[in-house]
């Protein structure tokens, strides 16, 4: 023994794992079986896997099994006991001298302490699982990466009273009862799957069920399990589970595969819900809803999540990932999968316009940042931080590019030879766009770089107008990202019009295709400067930067047929205009000219007897304030927030009038789920908004009308956060109301805390701080935790406060919260992160609480990687 016995050793910094060094796993396990004697605090494991050595890999003899805390009580190999066994970190290596063997291990796992809500864990008297990416090695010593795929059977058995409901994947197979209040399930699934695909539940739960007939012919039984008292609140979710059955038959031609599909709600999970095979795992708040406590907005995101889980059923677990680093083969397919679906159960263009900003509030930051990433990563050290904007929505946006340039058709002939190629394996993106090439007839080459290089192409515009030609030229430009100094042209698909300034209309729209650095079009018989309309529905993800004048913004706000287009032209005029005066560029002249062009394209929104309300209310929202700040370098957020607001008071009282009309009107039509009803409350609220930036008074009153007459959440939300933003007696009345008449429903309460951390109020940081220590706050529950502090983070005006408070509050948290959860933890660090975009005061002061937090030894690996990048 040397004297260093006593040191304690520094952790060992996370390996990082790069996609160049993947391997095929040396051994498969082509079953297993599981056997839980379930209890909340010692859960006892017995798994028995058949394993094979793999032919096609250099040949190994060392099996590892991984796990991460697992204590190995017992292992057999081929039915003996094995002492020849040795631990290496916290997997379990086992030297094997055969081709096939069968080994057993048993283990003890405490789901009652398992804060980190990954692998099986313990929610309000229930068990459930957590599997992706790397939970299953927190329940059982296993291979744990998504090439290899098993057969599992699942044998459970536990307290009758504690656990009637006892479910896992596939078919149930067995049940039985034992004297002494046991009982048990068996369940079989024969679907190879990953680990990652593994559920259990055990629970005290009720079922809403219905049935589902395939168009092969197969009944299928559908349940979904939920807390006693929570079963009123399924028929959203149920109808959009049938109505997700029912599209991917018709518009991808997938069948669904197992006599029963059951999804479970919990209230306590990392992510929005989980696509085990067979068994789906909600987040209660993609599944609970009624018009008294959800809002038009949480019945759309039920109807996505719900689908985008059932859509991975194909997308994802008939085809799964080869590695993680192909994340996205399954995530941004499936996310254009449930985007299409919603386009079509409700309004397509609203659909395209909501998806967009999500896009540019959450995704183009992260291209923008330290933490940029290729779709398809490099290297990681912790597979949960890829679970991001990038992999997910760009992922679906450059699949969307596909179907721009094969067309829907064709594009569909490349996803029936995708599925038909690689059922039942586990693929690479490659696979993908190779199967998208041969079946829909494309050259996707050079299109490949979208995979590889990260950051937001900007194309910069410019028209020239000779004689009667028009000549286009676009060149492209792919930001320097971290580890990515050079980037090489992408393949830029937009779909472009030129408009005729004396007749309003264009001659049929084109699709250009740029690929080089610079190319030129030219359009000829233009006697006038046509006007452009670029990048229409948003064909491609990309920042396009055309110096069109207000009268041309206005003009295509008027007329342009594209409704994305129209939505864009509204958008770039307040753009600009803020963008200017933010940057100090504006005369009082030119901001009364910016202002007055503004107001008169609103105006015309409102009037126009064409719009539906859903579309108007669109074109009615201003760019927000993450999506202005983008716009500038070492920008002052508060700036961009005060700018901003000035803009709204202006709008509120020139348009004042006609604010309050549309009020009026929206207020007067009754409840009901039908777009004119849903169009109605969004401007209803919307008019409130510009209404409070104009005069208080008039904006609370109004606001506590609609709050006191609501019969519905949306409407009672929307009165409740223009309230929660102005200085006013009404403020307080209406926030104690909501809280006690929905004491005890998590997810409303939830909304509670986040009007509160997301609201103008000019204290909201001070009422954040008084909200954490509110007794229904809680570490533990993580919708709670991003109810109040990432609402909060996203909030300029109080997040980016002066004095730094906001950034150390944040810090804060992210401390105390990483030894519970390191994968939420984590999730609140990138609005740290964006120091470098912002001027020099608040960069100090936010890098500080990020080395701040790095000086800690003992972080997750999450915090930790995330922390890191976030400083280099
Ligand atoms: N595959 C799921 C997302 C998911 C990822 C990680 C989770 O645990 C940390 C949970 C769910 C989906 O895309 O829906
Ligand atoms: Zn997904």
């Amino acid at each position: 023994m040397n004297d260093l016995s006593n040191t304690p050793l520094a952790p060992a910094p996370a390996p990082v794992i790069n996609r160049a060094d993947y391997r095929p796993p040396a051994w498969l396990v082509p079953e297993i079986a599981l056997d839980f004697a379930l209890s909340l605090d010692a859960t006892r494991v017995k798994s028995t896997l058949k394993v094979e050595r793999n032919a096609a890999a250099d040949g190994s003899a060392t099996l590892r099994l991984n796990g991460d805390g697992l204590v190995a009580q017992e292992v057999l190999v081929d039915g003996q006991a094995h002492n020849d066994w040795r631990m290496e970190g916290g997997d379990l290596l086992i030297d094997l001298p055969g081709d096939a063997h069968e080994i057993s291990v048993e283990t003890v796992i405490n789901p009652a302490a398992n804060t980190q809500l990954s692998g099986l864990y313990a929610s309000n008297g229930m068990l459930c699982t957590q599997c992706e990416a790397e939970g299953f090695r927190r329940i059982a010593f296993f291979p744990d990466r998504p090439d290899v795929l098993s057969v599992y059977s699942v044998r459970m058995a536990g307290d009758k009273s504690a656990f009637p409901v006892l479910l896992s994947n596939g078919n149930p197979v067995a049940a039985g009862e034992a004297a002494d209040g046991t009982h048990l399930a068996e369940w079989h699934d024969p679907w190879p799957k990953p680990s990652y695909l593994f559920a259990l539940v055990a629970g005290d739960l009720v079922a809403t069920r219905d049935q589902f007939v395939t168009r092969s012919g197969r009944t299928v039984d559908l349940a979904i399990y939920v807390r006693a008292g929570d079963e009123a609140r399924t028929g959203h979710a149920m109808r959009s589970l049938i109505a997700s059955m029912k599209w991917d038959e018709e518009v991808y031609g997938r069948e669904y595969d197992l006599d029963l599909f059951n999804i479970v709600a919990v209230a306590d999970f990392n992510a929005g819900a989980m696509e085990n095979k067979g068994l789906n795992i909600f987040n209660t708040r993609y599944i609970l809803a009624d018009p008294e406590t959800a809002t038009d907005a949480d019945y759309d995101a039920i109807e996505g999540v719900v689908a985008h889980e059932y859509f991975h059923n194909w997308s994802g677990n008939r085809v799964t990932c080869r590695d993680w680093f192909q994340l996205s083969l399954k995530e941004g397919f499936t996310v254009l999968r449930d985007q299409q679906f919603s386009a079509d159960m409700g309004s397509a263009p609203v659909k395209r316009i909501e998806d967009v900003r999500i896009l540019r509030a959450a995704q183009f930051p992260e291209d923008s940042g330290p933490l940029a990433h290729p779709i398809r990563p490099d290297s990681y050290q912790e597979i949960s931080n890829f679970y991001t904007a990038t992999v997910y929505n760009k992922g679906a946006e450059v699949i969307r590019m596909m179907t721009v340039l094969a067309g829907l058709d064709r594009f569909r002939k490349g996803t029936d030879l995708y599925f038909e190629r690689h059922d039942g394996e586990a693929a690479t993106c490659e696979d993908f766009v190779k199967a998208i090439e041969d079946g829909a007839g494309l050259d996707l080459a050079q299109f490949r770089r979208w995979y590889a290089q990260a950051g937001t192409p900007r194309v910069d515009v410019s028209l020239v107008h000779e004689g009667e030609t028009a000549t286009l030229t676009l060149r492209q430009t792919v930001p320097p990202t971290p580890g990515q100094p050079e980037k090489l042209p992408m393949v830029i698909p937009l779909r472009t019009a030129l408009f005729d300034r004396a007749t309003g209309k264009h001659r049929g729209e084109e699709l250009l295709v740029l690929t080089e650095a610079e190319q030129s079009w030219a359009f000829d018989g233009f006697a006038q400067a046509p006007v452009l309309s670029i990048n229409r529905g948003f064909s491609a993800p990309v920042a396009i930067r055309s110096p069109s004048s207000n009268e041309d913004l206005v003009f295509l706000a008027e007329h342009d047929d594209d409704p994305f287009a129209r939505y864009e032209a509204m958008q770039q005029l307040v753009v600009q205009h803020l963008v200017a005066a933010v940057e100090g560029q504006l005369s009082d002249a030119e901001r009364d000219a910016g202002r007055r062009a503004i107001g008169d394209a609103i105006a015309a929104v409102l009037a126009d007897p064409a719009l539906d309300d859903l579309m108007r209310g669109e074109l009615l929202i201003l760019p927000g304030e993450s999506y202005l700040a983008e716009q500038i370098p070492a920008v002052d957020p508060s700036r961009v927030h005060d700018e901003r607001e000035a803009l709204k008071g202006w709008l509120g009282t020139t348009l004042g009038a006609a604010w309050r009309d549309l009020h009026d009107r929206c207020s007067a039509v009754p409840y009901s789920l039908s777009a004119e009803a849903r169009g109605a409350r969004k401007l209803k609220t919307l008019a409130l908004v510009f209404l409070a930036a104009a005069d208080a008074g008039e904006a609370a009153r109004r606001a506590k009308a609609q709050y006191d007459a609501a019969d519905n959440m949306t409407d009672r939300q929307g009165a409740l956060m223009v309230l929660c933003g102005l200085e006013t007696p009404e403020r307080a009345t209406a926030l104690a109301d909501f809280h006690d008449r929905f004491a005890g429903n998590m997810l409303v309460i939830d909304k509670w805390f986040s009007l509160q951390a997301g609201s103008l109020h000019p204290h909201a940081i001070d009422h954040v701080k008084a909200l954490a220590e509110h007794a229904d706050f809680t570490l533990t529950n993580p919708n709670r935790v991003r109810a109040l502090y990432i609402t909060f983070a996203a909030n300029a005006g109080a997040f980016h406060a002066a004095d730094g408070e906001g950034y150390k509050l944040l810090a804060d948290l992210i401390l105390q919260l990483d030894p519970i959860n390191g994968n939420v933890a984590a999730r609140c660090v990138p609005p740290l992160g964006r120091w470098r975009k912002v001027e020099p005061g608040r960069a100090k002061l936010m890098r500080e609480q990020l080395e701040r937090i790095a000086a800690v030894p003992d972080l997750s690996r999450d915090v930790r990687e995330q922390v890191t990048r976030s400083l280099e």
